[in-house]
């Protein structure tokens, strides 16, 4: 039985997120996001994850209404809740899939499935957004199951956004943030890099040494793959690369999720990857270049391209996009040359477009209203 929320605006539900962790932080990332938020508007949350090891350093804080559980699959006991996500086609187990079938309509109301996509800006998350996917018998017969496409738009799932991030940013302290982290700020330029392997970091580097002649430049560097990446790309680079040491790499340890936003305030320029990093860039309304996550048959090319032209819309500096390809691969030649000043505009113009529309949680919460 639903309860009244305890401040009267969303009826509280059970949510169970299911999330299977492909490789990297992104899907943990979001999972873990879109259960806190939730639970921060009065839902009751279980998180399920073949692999938690992420959250030990992404959210060691936890967070009141959620309750992570190893694995995807649930003890015998499992009771089954109102909403079901499955995040990134994580998959359910037989006996969840059982569960939620028996638990449908026991109430009087509808157990609700859906299936939480990536993010894209390509049509087909408009096209496809909200729509009912069959449910042709076997153990779920009966169950309701919905596509949720996350989105740019306000035809599509949104973008997820909690409600305090404006306060948290005003409060935000750069100088002392960079002090705490071993940066005494003076007027450099300050670069974050949360990146794959891209094949044009060695180049990267010599521009921004070349760059940094006017004005030094701090790059901080996150772990794990991004800090690899730099370590291949000097191996490759003579040992003078840096004329007068005036670019400073700086490797981070792993940072909290809140604190991973401090280090996207504190920068002149963000380097983000994946999905869940490039909404958090928007948000900071920091000029950022994007290294989507690769996909064999090149297909992150078009969503790259679409990307650009959504979020990214009407004119802009023309070394801009051409940035975000030469970062990706897709065009030949020299780096080009960071203009981040000349690129505020347009970062600032989409973050406007975007914090005008509801968040995704607002969505989902008004989508399982409409629909169980
Ligand atoms: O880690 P990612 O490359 O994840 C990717 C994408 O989600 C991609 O779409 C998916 O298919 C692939 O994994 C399997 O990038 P993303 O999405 O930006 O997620 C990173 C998360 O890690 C994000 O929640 C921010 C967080 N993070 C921290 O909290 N602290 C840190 O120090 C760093 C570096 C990241």
């Amino acid at each position: 039985m639903a309860n009244a929320h305890p401040h009267g605006a969303q009826p509280q539900l059970r949510w169970d997120i299911f999330c299977r962790v492909v490789d990297n932080y992104g899907d943990i990332g979001v999972c873990w996001r879109l259960a806190a938020q939730l639970a921060q508007r009065g839902q009751s949350v279980r998180l399920f994850a073949d692999d938690l090891s992420a959250l030990r350093w992404m959210a060691p804080q936890g967070c009141p209404g959620v309750l992570v559980e190893a694995g995807l699959e649930p003890a015998a006991s499992y009771d089954a809740p109102d909403v079901v996500i499955d995040a990134f086609g994580a998959g359910l187990t037989l006996a969840v899939v059982q569960a939620l079938a028996r638990r449908n309509g026991a109430d009087g109301r509808a157990v609700a499935w859906l299936n939480l996509e990536y993010l894209s800006a390509q049509p087909y998350a408009a096209a496809s957004h909200g729509l009912a996917s069959p449910v042709h018998g076997g153990a779920a017969a009966g169950v309701r199951k919905w596509f949720f496409f996350p989105g740019f738009t306000p035809d599509t799932g949104g973008l997820l956004r909690e409600p305090d991030l404006a306060q948290r940013q005003a409060r935000f302290d750069r100088r002392s943030w960079l002090r705490d982290r071993g940066t005494v700020y003076a007027g450099q330029r300050v670069v974050s890099l949360f990146c794959y392997e891209p094949a044009v970091l060695p180049d990267w580097l010599l521009s921004l040494a070349a760059q940094a002649a006017q004005r030094p430049v701090d790059v901080l560097v996150t772990h794990g793959r991004a800090a690899g990446a730099v370590q291949a790309a000097l191996a490759q680079l003579p040992t003078d690369w840096n004329p007068g040491a005036r670019v400073t790499l700086r490797y981070l340890p792993a940072l909290t999720q809140p604190d991973f936003d401090h280090l996207l305030w504190s920068a002149d320029v963000n380097f983000v990857r994946g999905e869940d990093s490039l909404v958090r860039a928007l948000w900071a309304g920091v000029p950022f270049i994007w290294h989507i996550y690769p996909q064999e048959d090149q297909a992150h090319q078009a969503k790259l391209a679409a990307f650009l032209d959504v979020v990214l819309e009407g004119p802009t500096h023309p070394g801009l996009k051409q940035y975000f390809y030469w970062w990706n691969g897709a065009v030949p030649g020299p780096a080009p040359q960071l203009q981040e000043d000349r690129w505020q505009p347009a970062f600032a113009a989409a973050r406007a477009r975007l914090l005008a529309q509801d968040d995704l949680v607002t969505r989902l919460l008004r989508f399982v209203a409409e629909n169980r």
